[in-house]
């Protein structure tokens, strides 16, 4: 076996017995998927999220030109975990008194820090067997200036759906990617194939019509986007359509058809916290900052700060239909936090 294909069986090998499901290798290359990238940010379908628009010194999009944002990099060694648990899905549960956390943000440890270990754990064990003692190697989970859905396609780990989202014929979409960049030129494997076919579901449940067309979301039409970046107050009219999301949104990946028998993590740190799933509104309402601080240490929901979870819980009572909520919400009205008084008065009106 050529040294670049052994070096990219061990290092698989490494990253499984990190605690990786899959994992794959692709080229460091623009993709031509990266094109769609760009033509994504012209039409403002990032929103607010600025931090995607960062450009290099030639004025292009760091993440549409990976070989000049990574002029050192040769393959991107792309690892996925599951982080299905064995909860029902959001389109499984009603009750008005409650409101719903994204699978992926209840967990115990916040992914980044979980993924991270893990990927740390894999580009050790690469160090130790690459024969370049010049090697430069770099993790991200999320925060690097590249598309990771992109690179986990051409390593084969899954396709990108038509909710854009990365789902492995085995296992589904609930999983987390996690990069690991080197100078090594390692074996690629094969990007898989698209296996969406004319299923359309997740384009039909979106509540908000964030999908914009197959492969596209606007971010800005987005609830994940909304109840997790969007900071301030939710303009009136995109209220409806966030129901009972307090924080992020799997509705497109709820339904679809690949995540029917999506197999579950037995990751200790994946499992739900205490009260996080269908949490009660009214708690989340109320939530105080030394109880916000305490429940949401190492979460990622303290990325929405408590003004905007507790605004988010204000929301989704204004959309339940309970009218049990108006005492608690002419409270809230004379709140000291201005977005939370305006959401409280806004859901009054919505419930009277
Ligand atoms: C910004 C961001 C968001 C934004 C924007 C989402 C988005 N679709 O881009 C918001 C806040 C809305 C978001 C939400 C979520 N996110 Co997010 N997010 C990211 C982040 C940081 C960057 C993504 C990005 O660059 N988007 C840019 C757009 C252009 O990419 P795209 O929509 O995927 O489009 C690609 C394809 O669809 C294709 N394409 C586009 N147009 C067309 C047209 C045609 C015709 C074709 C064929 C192809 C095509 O090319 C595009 C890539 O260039 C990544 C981490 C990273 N660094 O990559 C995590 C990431 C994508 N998010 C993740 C998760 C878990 C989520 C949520 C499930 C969380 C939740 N429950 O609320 C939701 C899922 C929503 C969704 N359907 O995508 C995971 C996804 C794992 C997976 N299995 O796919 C990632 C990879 C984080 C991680 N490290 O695990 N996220």
């Amino acid at each position: 076996m050529p040294l670049s294909a052994q070096l990219a069986a061990n290092i698989k090998h490494a990253a499984h017995n990190a605690g990786f499901e899959l994992c794959g290798i692709a080229p460091l290359r623009a993709h031509p998927e990266l094109d769609h990238f760009s033509a994504w940010v012209a039409a403002g379908h990032a929103g607010e999220m600025k931090y995607l628009e960062t450009r290099g010194e030639n004025g292009d999009l760091k993440r549409a030109s990976p070989e000049t944002t990574f002029p050192w990099a040769c393959s991107v060694i792309v690892c996925a975990i599951n982080y299905n648990t064995a909860q029902p899905y959001s389109t499984e549960v009603r009750d008005p008194q409650c409101g719903w956390i994204s699978r992926y943000a209840w967990s115990r440890e916040d992914y980044h820090d979980a993924v991270m270990r893990k990927l740390r754990q894999a580009e050790t064990k690469l160090r130790e067997i690459a024969p370049d003692t010049n090697l430069t190697t770099r993790c991200y989970v999320d925060t690097g200036p590249l598309v990771e859905r992109v690179y986990a396609k051409y390593a084969g780990v899954g396709w990108i759906g038509k909710n854009t989202c990365l789902i492995n014929q085995q296992i589904g979409s609930w999983l987390f990617l996690g990069v690991i960049l080197t100078s090594l030129e390692l074996t690629p494997d094969l990007p898989a194939p698209d296996r969406c076919g004319s299923c359309t579901r997740c384009i039909d449940a979106c509540p908000t019509d964030a999908l914009i067309a197959p492969y596209q979301l606007d971010s800005n039409k987005c609830i994940s986007y909304i109840t997790i970046e969007k900071r301030g107050e939710i303009p009136e009219e995109m209220r409806a359509g966030i129901g009972r999301h307090v924080y992020g949104c799997d509705i497109c990946q709820d339904v679809c058809p690949w995540n029917r028998k999506a197999p579950v993590t037995a990751a200790e740190e994946f499992q739900p916290r205490e009260g996080l799933v269908n949490p009660a509104l009214a708690w989340l309402a109320e939530i105080s900052e030394e109880e916000f601080r305490e429940k949401f240490r190492g979460s990622p929901i303290k990325r929405t700060k408590r003004s905007g979870l507790r605004r988010n819980a204000i929301i989704a009572m204004g959309n339940s239909g309970d009218a049990s909520f108006l005492p608690l919400l002419k409270k809230l009205e004379k709140d000291e936090d201005g977005v939370v008084a305006q959401a409280a008065k806004s859901s009054w009106n919505r419930l009277t």
